[in-house]
């Protein structure tokens, strides 16, 4: 098990032990949070996935506003990301937008908007940016394809520091959580508990949390609880059937994660550097040509859409996400659509263990096995702890 302190002691869990492999296939997220170098969101995310313990990423793949709204915050306990494509929602609109980046908040977890841009730089820019979604303004992560060129990062990562900075100098266009003076609609009430986080654009570390404990001001320790009551009320329930020890471990996990806050305000890019899907060209040569670029821009990319682990040089510490993700349905019928290794379109599923364990990812993308169950919050659950044991089980390989 991993530790619960900041800086946990497994350190020594290195290459040195395995020197075939990575070190961070062997290391704690909560370790890799704090490897030298380590970007603001990278690092965020990683400590959100320790705290919360959870590497699930769950694709948010729905027709409506509602829709995605309402699995967001049924299911965001039990993730650390939350994936879109925004484009497949029918109704979608700012107040979406606003509504889902105030439910990450509150549930704390990352937006992903699985754009994958793939034209010229000066495309990419006003599609990531402006156009009716403005994926800068709410998604924290979103993906790109590589096949244009390495200007294609150098393009999203100019337009990400555009929105950020016309955030921070105070041109509101962004979509916050909080609402406009003017926002008095109250049909979306509940979704409104977000809080801003102006100014907080820089890395953040483990002293920073510590200094964030007394400089909170009053208001935001009373959001905070207000934020935290639903969350907490469900971990109270559990909590009676836990043994003291573990009870505490939960305990001090979630002090972390109240003490984590809301993510930076700052953007990072996944590069597909695989696809789940039969046939795909994104492999080979070109996978490792997508792993050079994104060494060149460490302040950018955050890592990898990809089937595997592709940390291999010294200072690698990209964090892999895996599609094509799928269990059997559970006994009993519990289980979403057959995950019998493909969906008839060209999706390869593999397991959590499979995903996690013997390839090397950090987190694994899970759509239709989870929307598609009766019970998706116990199936979200599932996911959950087949990933966690599987990256347990990976530390313990070191
Ligand atoms: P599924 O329902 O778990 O099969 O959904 C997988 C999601 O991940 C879906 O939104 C895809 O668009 C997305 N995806 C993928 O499946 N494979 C890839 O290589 C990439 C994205 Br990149």
């Amino acid at each position: 098990m991993p530790s619960t302190d900041d800086r946990d002691p497994d350190q020594s869990l290195s290459s040195a032990a395995v020197p075939a492999r990575h070190p961070t296939l062997t290391q704690t997220y909560l370790t890799r949070a704090f490897l030298p170098g380590t970007p603001p969101l990278t690092s965020y995310l990683l400590r959100l996935i320790a705290y919360k313990q959870t590497n699930l990423c769950l694709s948010a793949d729905v027709g409506t506003s509602a829709e995605l709204l309402a699995v967001a915050d049924e299911l965001g306990d039990s993730i650390c990301v939350l994936k879109t494509h925004c484009d497949i929602v029918a109704d979608w609109t700012e107040r979406t937008a606003r509504a889902l980046v105030a439910i990450a908040r509150r549930r704390r977890f990352l937006i992903f908007e699985d754009r994958k841009f793939g034209d010229i730089g000066s495309t990419v820019q006003k599609q990531y940016a402006a156009g009716p979604l403005r994926i800068a303004s709410w998604a924290e992560l979103t993906n790109a394809h590589v096949f244009p060129g390495p200007a294609i990062i150098t393009a999203l990562k100019e337009a990400a520091d555009q929105t950020i900075a016309a955030y921070n100098t105070g041109v509101h266009t962004e979509i916050s959580a909080e609402p406009r003076p003017d926002d008095s609609d109250d049909d979306d009430e509940g979704y409104h508990h977000g809080r801003r986080d102006r100014g907080r654009k820089g890395g953040r570390t483990g002293a920073d949390d510590d200094d964030d404990a007394a400089s909170t001001a009053l208001t935001e320790q009373a959001m905070r609880r207000h934020d935290s009551i639903s969350q907490n009320s469900r971990d109270d329930d559990d909590d009676a059937t836990l043994p003291a020890a573990a009870a505490a471990d939960r305990a001090a996990r979630l002090a972390r994660l109240e003490r984590l806050g809301p993510a930076p305000y700052v953007r990072g890019l996944l590069l597909v550097a695989q696809m789940s899907s039969a046939g795909s060209l994104c492999a080979g040569a070109y996978t490792e040509a997508c792993v050079g670029m994104a060494r060149r821009r460490r302040d950018f990319v955050v890592g990898f859409i990809a089937q595997e682990g592709l940390n291999a040089e010294e200072g690698d510490n990209f964090v892999s996400l895996t599609p094509g993700v799928g269990l059997a349905p559970a006994a009993g019928g519990a289980g979403g659509a057959e995950r019998g290794g493909v969906d008839g379109l060209g999706q390869l599923y593999v397991s959590p263990r499979t995903a996690v364990l013997e390839r090397g990812s950090d987190v694994v993308i899970v759509g239709r096995g989870i929307l598609g169950a009766k019970d998706r919050r116990a199936e979200a659950e599932r996911y959950r702890e087949e990933a966690w044991r599987a990256y347990e089980e990976r530390v313990r390989s070191g």
